[in-house]
């Protein structure tokens, strides 16, 4: 073998050897992190938070979602209000996915709102959650119900919001 074909062959095994480095973040549309919060009660509500990686060339839009454990779900966020009070209400238009860009929906920030939950949701039940792309199309993930997770970073200082309430819809200011 000569030497610039060891080179080549050298080349090669790295070439190779990328997809498996990339694993964690494949091609396309990558979604991780799916919890939900629920104050539990059949009929009740409960928000689901996530992260999704736009890994594909192409821009894209992240344009509702559908749970079968609850009779609607609205993509939602955060603002405040002119009086200071925290609100919460539906993304217009949908959440934009530039390529190559990540999104949070945290809690105080975007999250999945789920309305009238068909059955009662505890600790540690899974459920499937379809997000609708406008490119992608329509993507199932499991989300796990989990009320005791706490924010990855310090976006906002959600210390005695453990009682989230969704039904305090319009106004309630919690984590949601
Ligand atoms: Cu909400």
């Amino acid at each position: 073998m000569t030497y610039a074909s060891k080179l080549a062959a050298l080349a090669a095994a790295f070439l190779i050897s990328m997809p498996a480095m990339a694993e964690e973040h494949p091609e396309g549309m990558h979604i991780h992190d799916v919890y939900a919060r629920s104050n539990g009660q059949e009929g009740g509500s409960g928000a689901v938070f996530l992260m999704i990686h736009n890994n594909g060339e192409t821009d894209d839009r992240l344009i509702g979602a559908v749970a079968d454990v609850a009779q609607k779900a609205e993509l939602h966020t955060h603002k405040e209000s002119a009086d200071g009070v925290m609100q919460m209400m539906q993304i217009e238009g949908g959440v934009p996915l530039p390529a190559g860009e990540m999104h949070e929906f945290a809690r105080g920030g975007d999250h999945v709102m789920l309305m009238g939950l068909t059955r009662a949701l505890a600790d540690g039940d899974t459920f499937p959650l379809t997000l609708v792309f406008e490119q992608a199309g329509e993507i199932t993930v499991e989300a796990v119900v989990d009320n005791a997770r706490k924010p990855g970073e310090g976006m906002m200082d959600h210390s005695g919001h453990g009682d989230m309430d969704h039904s305090k819809h319009m106004n309630h200011g919690t984590g949601g």
